[in-house]
């Protein structure tokens, strides 16, 4: 930890650093979480940008001010209780440093009295993550997509990914294991689906792109959702995304590291429950066409999540961290076995959305 706790210090406006340790589970960025020695707010998130996926961080920066600047005035005037992560500034001023390795380091407040959680707890839980990215939908909802920066290109714009599975496939050449015929398989079969959100002529508006249940801030006391944190994917895009997202990583009580790939299944109980809580901000700005796509939204996601991870292994894991050879394989198999049961509770799903858009009109 020689070098984040060398970094650290050059964020700890001139507060003792007492301990830095790894933080989260994220697949692209280095996440630390540092202790400081101070009366209030005696922590901090360090994170290392990964430069190979974002290759223009100072964008990220400049989104992050935009949009917290936006946020924080929005609550301030409408007298809410929600917390946005504030961007903490370098000894010499600047919002990000760059170490002698070329390494991008930014270093953000933490949600105070908060934790969050890999996978849901409960059906309350699930309603306070829906809740979350509602309300984080709506206060971006009036923020003009030209003043964010496209921090991802081709982020969550599934055709494009079947693009670069095709190109990796190609470049592979033959692979005989079942469960890489399998992945082929699967994929094969929904070729056409991949264009079905993109094809659906539905708006760009600002979107999270990462709402997934362990980026919710939870309060400690009131078992509330005060923050949705993770704002390197802001940017202009299909709420859809966000919504499918939201439910990809919530309804699968297995998580994306299920051991027993097979056994993973989507759980339409807490589908239901994080619609709900979702529906109570989101329904005021949203419209017919939008409610329209919602399961299609849930059912692409997950199947997206999948290829991406699928082409990463075809592609010798060059852009999510893994822990073993065949991980990203694995982590294929569990969002491509999500997907089938998505597609399975399908009826099930158009009802409870169906019910859902009625109690909110
Ligand atoms: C990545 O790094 P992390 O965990 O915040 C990925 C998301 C995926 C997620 C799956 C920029 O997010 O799109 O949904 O892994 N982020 C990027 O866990 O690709
Ligand atoms: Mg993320």
């Amino acid at each position: 930890m020689e070098k984040p706790t060398h970094i650290a210090e050059q964020f700890s406006a001139g507060n003792r650093v007492v301990q830095v340790r790894e933080f989260g589970n994220g697949n692209i960025n280095d996440t630390y979480l540092v202790i400081l020695e101070a009366q209030t707010e005696n922590k901090f998130v360090l994170q290392r940008i990964n430069t190979h996926v974002f290759q223009h961080p100072q964008r990220i920066m400049q989104n992050m001010r935009v949009f917290t600047e936006h946020v924080h005035r929005r609550v301030r005037e409408e007298g809410l209780s929600w917390k946005t992560p504030r961007v903490m500034a370098a000894r010499d001023g600047s919002d990000f440093l760059i170490d002698e390795e070329n390494g991008f380091w930014r270093a953000i407040s933490f949600i105070q009295d908060s934790q969050s959680y890999d996978t849901l707890k409960d059906l309350n839980h699930a309603r306070e993550v829906g809740y979350a990215l509602g309300m984080f939908q709506k206060l971006i909802s009036d923020l003009p997509i030209e003043s964010l920066a496209d921090t991802l290109e081709g982020f969550h714009i599934t055709p494009r990914y079947l693009q670069q599975y095709d190109n990796a496939r190609l470049r592979n050449g033959a692979h005989d294991s079942a469960e890489v015929r399998y992945g082929m398989k699967f994929v094969e079969e929904r070729r056409a689906f991949a264009h079905t959100l993109e094809k659906a002529g539905l708006p760009l508006r600002p979107i999270h792109g990462d709402p997934k249940v362990n980026n919710v801030m939870i309060h400690n006391e009131t078992g509330r959702a005060i923050s949705l944190v993770d704002l390197d994917t802001v940017k202009p895009g299909l709420v859809h995304y966000d919504i499918g997202d939201c439910l990809r990583s919530g309804c699968n009580p297995l998580g994306e590291d299920a051991p027993d790939w097979e056994a993973v299944r989507f759980d339409p109980e807490l589908g239901s429950a994080i619609l709900e809580g979702y529906l109570t901000e989101a329904a005021a700005f949203l419209t017919e066409k939008d409610f329209a796509h919602i399961f299609d939204a849930i059912r692409l996601i997950a199947f997206e999540l999948g290829l991406r991870f699928f082409t990463d292994h075809l592609a010798g894991d060059i852009y999510f961290k893994v822990k073993y050879p065949g991980h990203n394989l694995h982590r294929a198999l569990v969002q491509f076995k999500l997907t089938e049961s998505i597609e399975a509770h399908e009826a099930e799903l158009q009802n409870i959305i169906g019910r859902l858009v009625a109690l909110e009109k």
